[in-house]
């Protein structure tokens, strides 16, 4: 079966489409590395690092897409062999199963730490969609877990396929956006071949405390199979949904940790919150969690200062936490209880997830008190502790059960015209 491919991000294409120059833009302003590693339990941050090399070339990718996309409905999407692929596979003790009853034919493994933001997001995620997985808590200060893999983040995903294969996903956004395409694709690409179109950059850093980093040009994009899978709404659904989980990294969770670590006091507080959602107690010593509760509390304090600093926030970070919401429900909950009208997107999930990470810290509980996101809080919370998503996949595997030979994957990056199909490939 030959299938086409919306605008899209391919291999060798990779960035925002129309908006690559600013997200090139964008990407040099944010410059950081916001996470202290060592006590990063608590881990209310995130890092990026860019060199002007990777701009510069996103830039001019970015500027052919975009003249490509005027002329373009439908291009040619290039795939490439996933790296990713890890053997032999680890095979860790799950510190939980999350077992929701629904075959997909593969195994999922999350490697986490449990009040990451970033990792909150991937499990929101999976939850909502009633999606089966082993977790694999991640100890924050040794990272024994995590020593194969040279992704050094978390979330990391491991999954293995029905054809025994198992491939590494890095990156929350990337998680999701892998996982919903699977999804999407009625489960009928294998992921190992989803992944190859989700290429990465490495920068392996200079100087003596060099550390290799990672960025994933593609990874707030969903792919498709074919231009009929995909209709204008879709493809405009997805455009709104695609800005407001970018605003979610870019925005939201930078107040998160002058919040959290807002005083001396908070930041204890946060860190016993953490202690005991983390469940710690199986994790650490009593040694190891005296330091990382209190040399944490107090590092991450200081961290927090600088990240204010960095963000420029105001001093009253509380009011840049109810300003950011503020730009949440009202630019994004302007269709109906959800960012997608009556129905969740991503981009809902990603803020549940986030916002989940500090759920039992004064922070959040002031900014459910000082703002309207209670409502869209809670009925997010309903479904994915609900699993409503379920629903979803198993209607796909009740009613489509048709054969797909091969295909190419694709973006719906915007409304442009079709003037002309320039391409399809059969995946390898
Ligand atoms: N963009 C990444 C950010 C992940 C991230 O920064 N994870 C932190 C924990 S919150 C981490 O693993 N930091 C370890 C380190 O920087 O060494 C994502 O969305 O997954």
């Amino acid at each position: 079966m030959a299938l086409t491919a919306l605008p899209f991000l391919s291999r060798s294409n990779y960035l925002c489409s129309r908006t690559s120059l600013r997200c090139g833009a964008k990407l040099i302003k944010n410059n950081k590395t916001d996470c202290c590693r060592a006590l990063s339990a608590g881990c209310h941050g995130y890092s990026s690092r860019w060199t002007a090399k990777h701009v510069i070339f996103a830039g001019a990718v970015g500027g052919a897409s975009l003249v490509a996309l005027t002329r373009h409905k439908l291009l040619k999407v290039h795939a490439e062999s996933n790296p990713w692929e890890v053997s032999p596979r680890p095979e860790p003790t799950p510190s939980r199963v999350m077992n929701y009853g629904l075959d997909l034919g593969i195994k999922i493994t999350l490697y986490q730490y449990q009040t990451c933001p970033f990792c909150c997001k991937a499990r929101a995620f999976l939850d909502y969609y009633g999606i089966s997985y082993d977790v694999v808590e991640v100890n924050s200060v040794k990272r024994t877990e995590v020593k194969w893999s040279k992704y050094k983040k978390v979330p990391l995903l491991l999954v293995q396929t029905p054809e025994g294969k198992t491939v590494q996903i890095n990156d929350s956004s990337q998680i999701v956006s892998v996982l919903q395409t699977f999804i999407d694709t009625k489960m009928k690409i294998t992921i190992d071949q989803i992944a190859n179109y989700y290429p990465h950059f490495e920068d392996k850093g200079e100087g003596m405390f060099a550390r290799t980093t990672f960025d994933f040009p593609n990874k707030y994009f969903i792919m498709y199979l074919d231009e009929g899978t995909v209709s204008k709404s879709t493809a405009k659904l997805r455009n709104f949904e695609r800005k407001w989980r970018m605003w979610v990294d870019s925005d939201f969770v930078h107040r998160i940790s002058p919040n959290i670590y807002g005083t001396f006091a908070e930041s204890f507080q946060a860190f016993k919150y953490f202690e005991k959602v983390g469940n710690w107690e199986k994790i650490f010593s009593w040694w190891d969690r005296l330091v990382v509760c209190y040399l944490g509390g107090f590092v991450m304090r200081l961290v927090a200062m600088n990240l204010k600093r960095k963000h420029e926030l105001d001093d009253d970070v509380r009011m840049e936490l109810y300003h950011s919401v503020q730009r949440f429900t009202k630019g994004a909950l302007n269709r109906g209880a959800f960012t997608g009208g009556d129905s969740i997107t991503l981009a809902d999930l990603a803020l549940y997830g986030v916002m989940t990470s500090f759920e039992g810290c004064d922070a959040f509980r002031d900014m459910t008190e000082n703002s309207d996101i209670s409502t869209w809080f809670q009925a997010v919370k309903k479904a994915v502790e609900g699993h409503e998503g379920q629903r979803i996949i198993r209607t796909i595997l009740e009613t489509d059960v048709g054969e797909v030979e091969g295909g190419t994957l694709g973006v719906a990056v915007s409304e442009v015209e079709v003037v002309e199909e320039v391409g399809e490939a059969v995946l390898a």
